[in-house]
């Protein structure tokens, strides 16, 4: 098949993951369609400039209304859009947030993944499907690194929503033969990623304080470690696997873990001030669960897709505080 001949159907199109993909995609050839929730705001931020290109928006890129709780309105876009792929990247994706919304974080990535995987299912053309799983499906990890093969251990609402969505990919995969990908993706950063993820709202703040917008930064636990990677990367490793010949599942992973006290470090030296003076710590913000020694080994992924991570540690942090930077000064 020619990619020109590809349709793509993302969920979460608006979120970091899925404007990357979009970009990816277009670049690709492909036309993308997007699944987004009704909001009042009709500004999606991260997709803005694609929805303002008119050689772009309604020609190769278009954006139905749906909701992952609406089988029926899942149904009839697969049904109309007839995708050659879907990927599915939506829903409540904070790990803390989960702790206060459990319920709806379990029907958001839990029970919206068996919906989407029935309705494809039932579809009459093949669909092959990516799922947006997570390390948050190891926890309290028996091992590490870890690696496809390591026991689901999960110790957050989160975390068990994923689990259970991620073997019911396994299910679908092994059952009915569906071509189903679990990409089991480490925490992935960039200027775009949500302003309650610690990367950004520590870029944010080291950038504000230079800018004598902001003079502190409130923030959970220090010592907590994660394997943090580039989101464009992890882009293109969904992709990737929906083009193999055959569906399984990837560890997505720098193998590199650091503390949230080194990215402090690493974001307040790019603006070359004392971070100590300026960070303070509210248990607020600690988590009633951590997960622990949570990094990854993409060992797979690399020799079977010939994917691998791009870029180091200090050069994300640096990204992510120049774009903070750049953003100040430009509305100045
Ligand atoms: O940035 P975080 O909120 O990301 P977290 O919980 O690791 O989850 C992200 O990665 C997962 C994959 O590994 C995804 F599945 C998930 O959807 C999401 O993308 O927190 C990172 C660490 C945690 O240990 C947290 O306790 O930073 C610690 N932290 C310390 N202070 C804080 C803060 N986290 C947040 N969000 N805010 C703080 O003030």
């Amino acid at each position: 098949m020619k990619e020109s001949n590809k349709v793509a159907l993302i969920t979460g199109i608006t979120g970091q993951d899925g404007s990357y993909l979009s970009e990816l995609l277009l670049e690709k050839d492909y036309t993308v369609h997007g699944i987004v929730r009704r909001t009042s705001n009709l500004l999606r931020s991260r997709i803005e400039h694609l929805r303002r290109d008119e050689k772009i928006y309604g020609q190769r890129l278009f954006l139905h209304y749906g909701d992952l709780s609406d089988s029926t309105t899942l149904r009839r876009i697969l049904h109309d859009v007839c995708p050659t792929e879907l990927y599915h990247l939506a829903g409540q994706s904070h790990v803390g947030l989960s702790f206060e919304i459990p319920e709806s974080t379990c029907e958001e990535t839990g029970m919206a993944t068996l919906r989407l995987l029935e309705i494809v299912r039932a579809h009459p053309l093949p669909v092959k499907f990516y799922h947006a799983s997570s390390a948050e499906i190891f926890g309290a990890a028996s091992a590490s690194p870890q690696t496809e093969n390591t026991p689901l251990r999960p110790t957050s609402p989160y975390g068990c929503a994923k689990a259970f969505a991620t073997q019911l990919a396994r299910v679908y995969r092994q059952s009915y033969g569906l071509f189903v990908c679990n990409g089991i993706l480490y925490n992935h950063e960039s200027p775009r990623r949500g302003e309650n993820f610690v990367t950004r709202k520590i870029a944010r703040a080291a950038a504000r304080i230079a800018r004598n917008r902001d003079d502190d930064l409130v923030l959970g636990n220090l010592e907590s470690r994660r394997d943090w990677g580039r989101a464009q990367d992890y882009v293109q490793a969904m992709w990737l696997m929906l083009q193999h010949e055959t569906a399984d599942d990837y560890v997505v992973a720098t193998g590199e873990a650091h503390s949230v006290r080194e990215f402090v470090e690493a974001a307040f030296a790019v603006v070359d001030l004392p971070w100590e003076k300026y960070v303070k710590h509210d248990p607020s913000f600690d988590r009633p669960t951590e997960p622990v020694r949570l990094v990854g080994c993409a060992e797979k992924i690399r020799k079977t897709l010939g994917w691998k991570p791009a870029g180091s540690f200090a050069q994300l942090v640096r990204e992510m505080v120049d774009a903070e930077l750049a953003a100040i000064d430009s509305r100045q």
